[in-house]
């Protein structure tokens, strides 16, 4: 009988295999080692669907797909792993009556965080989909020893620290040494032709690692389904380990999985990146091979047993690396290998940033995959014949693979792929007329739209349980697996009633971030006050500038005017810098200063205050989302691919306070314009003014006052006595243009604030917006993306038991 079927099983089992791991009576265990028993006992639980499911695969044959992501931003996973396998509530009473609280084992878990921002996210929201939905979905990263910095603030400004995610393992994972896989880097390649008459290449590398996967299993929301996320961690290679020179050796092997690249700001070659891209790529390559060689025959139907995503253009060697092993260890001739990989990968791109859009020097790709660039030079070889033939050679500048010295990953994905695809309506569209328009007139059909989604289990049910349970009154529990069902709300949007119960919830949520804040920053927030966050990377397009210009402003304003008095607010922001990027470094530091002197001065702390939450995270996003009354998603338009943060908040019920850019857009199309607060310049205003070059924030500066009252305090001693303090910030919204249009918008965007404090001063209008945003939230599930992606990119079909 399984340990869950009953609590007070559950209480005996739990006891015994807590003193049987550790050696000791229960009673004398840690709550860690009571939280790592607690966790082996759900991965033991799992296992049996585990391998029910892999039998299941194999059995019917179902194509499977492999998620090629270098992040997973998991978070914590007991809770979702309990509420997932439909167990919590008798693992929580079982806790109970032992005395203890769920919440003080969850608090042990580490955050794992092994990615920047939203695209490692979103491949964690698709992992918990894919299991959910019953699709054979199977993720593909690099175990990282270290997740991404942990932030501190120190002195105002940002602390880079070491996240040590892996201090006490990690119940989740299974380690395979069995599995281990040979990746070769660097040497040189030996080419002769055979006996066959064929080419045949030899690859002497100069370094050799050994992959060893780790396997965490991917539970199913009440699904037998259960995928696999494998880890790639390397190790020393016995056979191979070069003689001499043994602890460079080590050094290297140890420095591979070592870090997450917290640098999505410095786009220059880093030849170690460039080196964890190709040892996850190879290794999990390796392993679909192998595995699919155990079923078929051969991999002639690679294409219709697996799919494989490449997200973002990080693991696009899975083009090359696929090739290779088709034509070097296969003997496929080149035609018919490319219709293969052709056939098996896909391609989303998410940012048009073009600083972020990869580059690799031509030299650094030979030096360090010799065979690899050799194929990729065949591949640009072959692609720029098929253009000139085309008649097309005008465009090919624009569309190489290979040029002046750079390979242009971006331009290998789209030429590899038979999907390629944006995350939000206007960026698919931007993708399609501006970035990749020269590809588009080749081959349109390439190209798709497939808009981000979330996975309300973890960003409604799990993180917000008060407002979950009020929907199950309210609507019933349908919408917990079919999330369009939250559309059900409609019909009661208008009932007082529920308006007011929904407000208590709020400011139940509220209450609980509010003692986050004192117990961890020891800074009093009133819960009355409107609640307003801007939580996601710090980068200047996503303009956390223009938001604490205005929250300046408005205090300058108070000072200057004692009969000027606004609503109270407290606005949250909460964000990592890469630690080279020294503007949004200072950005950080204004916040926080400005944090300080309002939060402190008694004149105005009624009314304002600013907290900045230190070392954003899925956890901390778990506790600000549901607390949020308004949702700042200001970006300049054009700029931000999606965004997946404006739907957790849309979906606990916050006013998107945003531009028409990336998915805010389809946000305002699911709630109507009345529903949301929108503001700032468009896309095709932004186009007109850079193509005009008619944008000059000198302008701006000059004739509006507050503007120039706001920037003037940055040099005048205002805030802080070292003129030099915000010099960065000055210089670029003034000397260097200011890229991101901050000036421009700021009117618009002040106007719009204030719109908002009106709008929130009719309780049970506001209560009202707040439910329609949380009706509409069910299209933003990542479920809906899952299921677009699976039938018009994947072609799957869920298992069958
Ligand atoms: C952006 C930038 C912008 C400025 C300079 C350097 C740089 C480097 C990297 C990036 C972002 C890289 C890709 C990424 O994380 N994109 C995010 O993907 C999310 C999931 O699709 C999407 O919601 C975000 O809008 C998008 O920024």
């Amino acid at each position: 009988m399984n340990s869950f079927n009953s609590e007070a099983l559950f209480v005996e089992r739990f006891k015994e295999t807590t003193s049987d791991m550790y050696g000791r009576d229960f009673e004398d265990t840690s709550n860690v080692e009571r939280y790592l028993a607690l966790g082996n006992m759900i991965r033991e639980y799992a296992n049996s669907n585990w391998k029910a499911t892999k039998n299941a695969v194999k059995k019917h044959q179902t194509k499977q797909l492999y998620y090629f992501s270098m992040e997973f931003l998991m978070g914590r996973l007991l809770t979702n792993n309990l509420m997932n396998l439909g167990i919590y509530d008798t693992v929580c009473e079982g806790l109970k009556e032992l005395g203890m609280d769920i919440n003080d084992l969850e608090e042990i878990e580490s955050d794992a965080g092994l990615g920047n921002g939203g695209l490692g996210r979103l491949a964690a929201c698709f992992m918990d989909s894919l299991a959910s939905l019953n699709y054979a979905g199977n993720g593909n990263c690099i175990r990282y020893h270290y997740g991404l910095f942990k932030q501190k603030i120190e002195n105002d400004e940002q602390v880079e620290m070491p996240d040590c995610w892996l201090k006490y393992g990690n119940v989740w994972e299974v380690w395979k040494p069995y599995h281990g896989v040979r990746v070769k880097f660097g040497g040189y390649v030996d080419g002769y032709i055979n006996e066959q008459g064929k080419f045949v290449t030899f690859h002497h590398p100069d370094f050799v690692v050994r992959a060893v996967p780790y396997d965490e299993p991917i539970i199913g929301y009440h699904t037998k389904t259960t995928n696999t996320l494998r880890l790639w961690d390397a190790e020393v290679d016995e056979d191979t380990a070069p003689t001499g020179n043994l602890n460079k050796y080590l050094d290297d092997v140890t420095a591979l999985t070592a870090n997450v690249y917290p640098d999505d700001s410095t786009p220059e070659g880093k030849e170690l990146r460039l080196k964890q891209e190709y040892f996850f790529v190879c290794a999990g390559l390796s392993q679909i091979i192998e595995s699919h060689l155990r079923v078929y025959p051969s991999l002639d139907n690679l294409p219709e047993k697996v799919a494989i995503q490449l997200n973002d253009t990080h693991p696009v060697l899975v083009i090359p690396e696929l090739m290779r092993i088709l034509c070097d260890e296969y003997d496929y001739e080149w035609d018919d290998a490319w219709k293969i990989v052709k056939g098996t990968v896909a391609y989303t791109n998410h940012t048009v940033m073009a600083e972020a859009l990869e580059k690799w020097s031509q030299e650094t790709v030979q030096k360090l995959l010799p065979r690899i660039y050799m194929i990729i030079e065949e591949i640009d070889r072959r692609w720029k014949f098929e253009v000139d033939h085309l008649g097309l050679c005008a465009i090919y500048p624009n569309v190489a693979v290979l040029r002046e010295g750079q390979v242009h990953m971006a331009n290998l994905a789209i030429v590899g792929s038979h999907s390629v695809n944006g995350v939000a309506k206007l960026h698919s569209k931007i993708l399609v007329d501006d970035v990749f328009k020269d590809f588009v007139t080749i081959e349109p059909s390439l190209f798709n739209n497939k808009t981000n989604g979330i996975t309300h289990r973890r960003w409604l049910m799990y993180c917000n349980p008060q407002l979950t349970s009020l929907l199950e009154d309210t609507i019933g529990d349908e919408f917990k697996t079919d999330p369009e069902k939250l559309q059900d709300l409609m019909a009661y949007v208008e009932d007082p009633v529920l308006q007011q119960k929904f407000m208590d919830v709020k400011k139940q949520r509220k209450q609980i971030l509010a003692d986050y804040i004192k117990k961890t920053m020891n800074i009093d927030v009133n819960v009355n006050s409107i609640f307003d966050c801007q939580s996601k990377r710090l980068h200047a397009y996503k303009r956390q500038l223009l938001n604490i210009f205005n929250v300046m402003n408005i205090y300058m304003h108070m000072k200057e005017d004692p009969n000027y008095r606004i609503y109270p607010r407290t606005f949250f922001f909460s964000a990592k810098a890469a630690p080279s990027y020294y503007l949004a470094k200072e950005i950080i530091k204004l916040i926080n200063i400005v944090a300080d002197r309002v939060n402190n001065d008694p004149e105005t702390n009624e009314f304002l205050k600013v907290v900045f939450i230190p070392n954003y995270s899925v956890s901390v996003a778990e506790i600000l989302i549901p607390a949020a009354d308004v949702s700042e998603q200001i970006s300049t338009a054009g700029k931000e691919a999606s965004g997946t943060g404006n739907m957790k908040y849309m979906m606990n019920g916050a006013l998107t306070l945003g531009t028409l850019d990336g998915a805010n857009v389809e946000i305002v199309d699911q709630v109507g314009e009345e529903n949301a607060e929108i503001f700032g310049l468009h896309v095709e205003d932004i186009n007109h003014l850079k193509h005009e070059q008619a944008y000059h924030s000198w302008d701006y500066y000059r004739s509006h006052d507050e503007i120039r009252r706001v920037i003037d305090s940055l040099r005048n001693g205002y805030w802080t006595k070292d003129p030099d303090a915000f010099r960065l910030i000055y210089n670029d919204v003034l000397t260097q243009g200011d890229e991101f249009f901050v000036l421009a918008d700021f009117g618009g965007y002040s106007r719009a604030q204030t719109h908002v404090e009106a709008r929130y001063r009719d309780t049970n209008n506001w209560a009202r917006t707040m439910l329609i945003n949380i009706a509409k939230s069910g299209y933003f599930s990542s479920d809906r993306t899952i299921e677009e992606y699976a039938s018009q990119i994947w072609n799957l079909d869920k298992i069958v038991f």
